[in-house]
């Protein structure tokens, strides 16, 4: 690698700042496979919930115009099979866990950071709060700033201090700058910029829905846009705080983008679907993005789209990210 690929997670340095999306590689199995799962910044798991959970009857996905919805209904097995099953094999691979969480209550994703505390090896909670797919809206705790709170701050009390509690949040909101402010101001160490888009599709030959649960999370590159806007406006109003990024992230320039409007990792997800090795490609083409503009240090550039427009635009010179180059 050329470039310091180095980022930090709230306390915790990652190697380099790719990671997988959540809901889009289980428990990382499927892709050791195809790469060295210890080589990408870390494994985000899909959303772990208390109790085993089937999801949404299928089918639960179809195709879009640049993207996919889906309508999973957080199927999976649950914290006491993760525990015993992924997580031990995770950290067998030396990959890093972040491990999302859902939860129907307050008490339910306070329950999961406990367990997970007690448990050796996780890197970082993300907390899902922003699932599209489930029963009412009313449960999307992301869709409203003071419930979004409510379970950062019961599940950053019950967090170990030293796992940082990251926030993943709805683009689906009037303003996501309110939420993200609440959860910070609850303890998120983070934030997840952005889950899913909720959408829907229509069978114009059945004339019915597509998806069984009628609608779905969008996802893929015709939401990267919307993410970029998400992450610029987040940085904007709070810029000391670290931001994951993710939506529709297909190459080393897409994650560039993001890196630019303020985030300091970047999650992988749909792109995976179709190319299984999607984060170490993506790894080799950012360090060749930056390496391309020399720039030497990831960390130079996170956020830099948001200086005034006074420098060349390939290249650092005149930029506070050049100041700090020795
Ligand atoms: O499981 C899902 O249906 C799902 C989840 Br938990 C999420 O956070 N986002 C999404 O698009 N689907």
């Amino acid at each position: 690698m050329a470039a310091d690929l180095r980022t930090r997670l709230g306390h915790v340095e990652l190697p380099n700042p790719i990671l997988t999306a959540s809901g889009c590689a289980a428990a990382g199995r499927e892709l050791a496979q195809f790469f060295d799962i210890s080589r990408i910044g870390a494994i985000v798991t899909k959303s772990v919930m208390l109790a085993p959970r089937s999801g949404r009857p299928t089918p639960r996905m179809a195709e879009t115009p640049s993207g996919m919805l889906n309508s999973i209904g957080l199927q999976g097995p649950g914290i006491d099979a993760f525990l015993q099953r992924d997580l031990p094999w995770l950290l067998s691979r030396g990959a890093r866990a972040v491990v999302s969480i859902a939860g129907g209550t307050v008490a339910e994703y306070a329950e999961l950071a406990t367990r997970l505390s007690d448990a050796a090896g996780v890197t970082a909670i993300e907390v899902n709060i922003s699932c599209p797919n489930v029963e009412h809206r009313g449960q999307v705790f992301a869709c409203d700033p003071a419930a979004a709170a409510e379970v950062l701050e019961a599940v950053r009390s019950r967090a170990r201090y030293d796992i940082p509690v990251f926030a993943k949040l709805s683009p689906d909101v009037t303003d996501i700058v309110a939420v993200a402010k609440a959860c910070v101001s609850a303890g998120a160490d983070g934030l997840s910029l952005i889950n899913t888009l909720l959408g829907m599709v229509i069978d114009t030959d059945t004339m019915r829905p597509v998806l069984a649960g009628e609608t779905g999370g969008l996802s893929g590159p015709a939401i990267r846009p919307v993410a970029v806007r998400c992450i610029w406006q987040v940085r904007a109003a709070l810029p000391g705080v670290p931001i994951i990024g993710m939506g529709g992230v297909r190459t080393g320039r897409d994650a560039f983008e993001m890196i630019l409007a303020g985030a300091s990792m970047v999650s992988v997800g749909t792109v995976i679907f179709h190319d299984p090795s999607a984060c170490v490609r993506i790894l080799r083409e950012l360090d060749e993005e930056l390496s391309q503009r020399g720039i030497e240090r990831l960390a130079d550039v996170v956020g830099l789209a948001h200086e005034p427009r006074t420098a060349p635009r390939r290249g650092l010179a005149g930029t506070a990210a050049a100041r700090r180059m020795p």
